[in-house]
């Protein structure tokens, strides 16, 4: 059976609710996998690639970021790392023909799922100042355009360099040397929008912007604290991690506004008592207000001051530093600031502090629930505040899990892909490779899009995701595009990014994950020369390293994998003033690792290292060695002042977070299966009894206006109006639908990323079924 055409675009959401769920994963999940992959990719090629996924000889999940156990199960992957695995192997394609028949203008009136849904990009585009419609364009004359543009800049920093997260090792490291040999750090990523809170609150205090636990770790702790995060949606895996913690004796606290049910019950679909029965993941459940996370951790933690006995003592002493400064404001914490602050009950708290002072070995994992929110990095600061009084980093057992998103994003980081690199980085570099790399710090994703706002950046490239869709303030982002001179997206799929282009703009398509890279064969056949196979590598939200080897045949000869762009380009733009070996590079990925191994820590004997199929854990001080390689060189308590969103009357405060059908801006469907959501997308969840006292009725539609300080009136229309029980004063609905309502200035403090969490919206009802 091959696939199934993609379905027209639905003109309207018709979003239908039945009960929400209570448990995931399981037999319905199974099912619903198999569907969505046969769509796309047919019976054979299922089986064949799902059983490749996460496989010692096999590719990385271009997921999520959570990382492989030693002992794999055949079928290593969840439901939505395999929506993820179909969407890229789907056989639907996207060719020259389809450009012909819809003009630019028709794209930008597509939904982002009709887009996706068209399947694989074939051949590079280019879209002519003035044309109506991309034409298909030879590599050689795509990479001649992007250098005319670049000559024509009056400062190469008015170029800008995005990166998503799916980005390999290899690729990533080129990418970030080709940008600053031509002397720009203008590389923001989309961890801009992500985890930059918790690299910039950890790096402060611990001294690695990197989460401090391996698997082992979860495995052996008493007490995981799960806050932000919805894992049964958007890390599948990490499920079975927390069950087999749990079997071990572990307790879990789950901190959230909304109760998801991969927290409540997990049904292992690799064991045949999950299958049945399950097992409960959550032993307390913490419903919290937006927001309302630094102050509980503050209270918690005066609580544990409060304690005969419970601050580990010695380690307070020998390694760390700020004690005194920390002890003084914890103390002023207050119950009835914080209980109006988180929504919860005394005893609820009361329950946590004693399971907090059970327990000798406690992990706190946290996704965008914390990171997205003006206070996220003094929110941030607290938990690891919290952690740091009973001595819970470097200890097995314990420590700071920050759960990242995109497969490699934090590989990305760790290759350079970074505005604001660390002077040694750059020094290692220059001695590398003999040239002066840029001292000043770039531009991130907000700062970017202001640039080309302002005019003061012209050309804009994307190395992957989707960069007008994803990021905040969608009407000003647009704009701002539109206002480039270029636009050049490396993309595998259709997405929004290119139909909202500079005058000129070129799409530049390039291999998955998924499939087989030959390189080395005669130059300029793209993927159709004989050549021999390469791998690339990538680094999970735990500090692992490993391969990852494609084995399907390319979606079409006419594909160059993301390493080999960077490398013409480089050549292309760079000409003889580069003395660094592009074409060697590009012809035997092993001669960029031998660079990396030479350039960043940790990477030593990489091209041994990776040729363990396990492959291998970086250094990281603070576990390894409790030594914390900060500014006072120990681990730093910090002592901001409790801050929480305030809510003004008759308003909700709303956040934008994912749907169970959706991977970042790619919709795989309209369901939303655990929350009860179907066939549609426009949804607003909203407390039953703010929405009586709001008289917002269930089924009713609304638009949402968001208020911010700047006066401009933002809105979402016609979305309809589902009764949840999510915390008081509380609202939530999809992202990117509602990237319209954060304002471009509505992001956290020191990281810049966008308050995507915290948007006060007003109703505004426009009515009913
Ligand atoms: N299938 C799938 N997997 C994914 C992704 C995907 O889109 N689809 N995206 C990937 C990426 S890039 C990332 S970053 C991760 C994202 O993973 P998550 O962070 O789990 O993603 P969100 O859907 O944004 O969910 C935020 C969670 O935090 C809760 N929350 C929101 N605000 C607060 C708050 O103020 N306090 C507390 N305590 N909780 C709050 C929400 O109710 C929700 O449960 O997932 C990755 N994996
Ligand atoms: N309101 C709101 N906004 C948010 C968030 C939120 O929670 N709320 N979350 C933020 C977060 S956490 C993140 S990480 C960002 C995500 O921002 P991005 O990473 O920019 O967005 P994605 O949707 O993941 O990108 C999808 C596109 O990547 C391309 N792609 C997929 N695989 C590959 C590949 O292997 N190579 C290349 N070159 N391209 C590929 C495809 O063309 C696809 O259309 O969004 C952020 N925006
Ligand atoms: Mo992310």
């Amino acid at each position: 059976m091959a696939s199934k055409p993609p379905k027209g675009d639905p003109v309207q959401d018709a979003p239908q609710v039945a009960e929400a769920q209570h448990a995931a994963a399981g037999l319905p999940a199974i099912g619903h996998t198999l569907r969505m992959a046969q769509q796309q990719m047919g019976v054979r090629r299922t089986a064949l690639t799902l059983l490749r996924v996460n496989q010692k000889d096999g590719f990385d999940c271009p997921g999520c970021a959570w990382p492989e156990p030693e002992h794999r199960h055949k079928a290593e992957f969840c439901e939505n790392g395999a929506k993820a695995v179909a969407e890229e192997a789907t056989l639907r394609r996207v060719t020259p023909d389809f450009f012909a028949a819809h003009p630019v203008a028709d794209l930008a009136t597509r939904s982002g799922y009709w887009l996706g849904q068209q399947g694989r990009l074939t051949h590079p585009m280019y879209l002519a100042e003035g044309a109506e419609r991309y034409e298909p364009v030879p590599w050689e004359r795509a990479f001649d355009i992007i250098a005319e543009e670049l000559a024509a800049l009056d400062s190469p920093d008015e170029s800008v360099y995005y990166t998503s997260g799916r980005t390999s090792n290899e690729a990533a490291f080129l990418y970030q040397l080709f940008a600053r040999e031509l002397g720009t750090n203008n590389l923001p990523d989309c961890s801009n929008m992500c985890h930059e809170s918790s690299g910039s609150a950890l790096t402060e205090t611990i001294g690695v912007g990197k989460g401090s636990v391996l698997l082992e770790d979860l495995y052996k702790s008493d007490l995981i604290i799960v806050a932000g995060q919805n894992p049964g949606t958007n890390h599948p895996r990490m499920l079975s991690a927390l069950e087999k913690a749990k079997n071990n004796g572990a307790k879990i606290i789950t901190v959230n506004p909304l109760p998801e049910a991969g927290l409540e019950r997990f049904k292992n679909p690799q064991t045949p008592q999950g299958m049945i029965k399950g097992t409960a993941l959550t032993d307390l459940f913490l419903q919290i207000r937006l927001g309302g996370d630094q102050a509980l951790f503050r209270l918690l933690n005066k609580l544990i001051l409060e304690t005969d006995g419970a601050v580990d003592e010695e380690f307070v002493r020998e390694h760390t530093h700020g004690y005194e400064e920390f002890t003084e404001a914890a103390r002023t914490a207050d119950w009835d600031e914080t209980l109006a602050a988180t929504g919860l009950e005394r005893a609820r708290i009361e329950e946590a502090l004693a399971m907090v002072l059970a327990s000798k070995r406690t992990v706190v994992c946290w996704a965008m629930g914390l990171t997205q929110h003006k206070h996220a990095v003094p929110t941030i600061r607290e938990v690891v505040n919290f952690l740091l009084l009973r001595g819970n980093i470097g200890r097995p057992g314990a420590g700071v899990c920050p759960v990242r998103g995109h497969s490699n994003v934090q590989g990305d980081r760790t290759m350079g892909i970074f505005e604001r690199p660390a002077p040694a980085f750059l020094d290692a570099l220059e001695k590398e490779f003999g040239f002066a790399p840029p001292r000043e710090h770039g531009l991130d994703v907000v700062r970017a899009i202001k640039a080309l706002r302002d005019g003061e950046a012209k050309v804009f490239f994307a190395m992957g995701g989707n960069f007008v869709a994803a990021s905040p303030d969608t009407e000003v982002t647009e704009a701002a595009m539109r206002k480039a001179r270029l636009t050049v997206h490396v993309s595998t799929k259709l997405n929004r990014s290119h139909a909202v282009t500079g005058a000129r703009a070129l799409i530049l398509p390039t291999l998955g994950r998924t499939e087989r890279d030959l390189q080395g064969g005669p130059e300029g056949k793209g993927t159709e020369g004989k050549g021999t196979e390469q791998f690339v590598t990538v680094e999970d939200s735990m500090g692992m390293v490993h391969a990852s080897r494609g084995r399907l045949e390319p979606a079409s000869p006419h594909l160059l994998s993301e390493p080999a762009i960077v490398c013409r380009l480089a050549r292309r733009v760079l000409g003889p003033r580069s003395a660094t070996p592009w074409e060697e590079f590009e012809k035997d990925y092993a001669t960029v690792r031998d660079r990396i191994a030479r350039v960043i820590p940790g990477f030593e004997d990489f091209n041994a290292k990776v040729a363990d199929p396990a492959g291998f854990a970086l250094p990281h001080a603070p576990r390894d060695e409790r030594r914390f390689p900060t500014a006072t060189g120990k681990a730093n308590f910090t002592a901001a002042p409790v801050e929480f969103p305030a809510l003004p009357k008759g308003r909700l405060l709303l956040q934008t977070l994912r749907s169970h059908d959706q991977y970042n801006t790619t919709i795989y469907g309209l369901d939303d299966r655990y929350r009860g959501i179907k066939n549609g997308r426009r949804v607003v969840l909203v407390n039953p009894d703010d929405a009586r006292e709001l008289n917002l009725a269930e089924g009713s539609y609304a638009d949402l206006v968001s208020e911010w300080k700047d006066g401009v009136e933002r809105r979402a229309p016609g979305f309809r109006i589902v009764h949840y029980p999510t915390a008081r004063g509380c609202a939530a609905a999809y992202y990117p639908e509602t990237n319209v309502l954060v304002p471009l200035d509505a992001t956290a403090d020191t990281s810049n990323t966008p308050a995507s969490k915290s948007v006060v919206v007003r109703l505004e009802q426009s009515g009913t079924d």
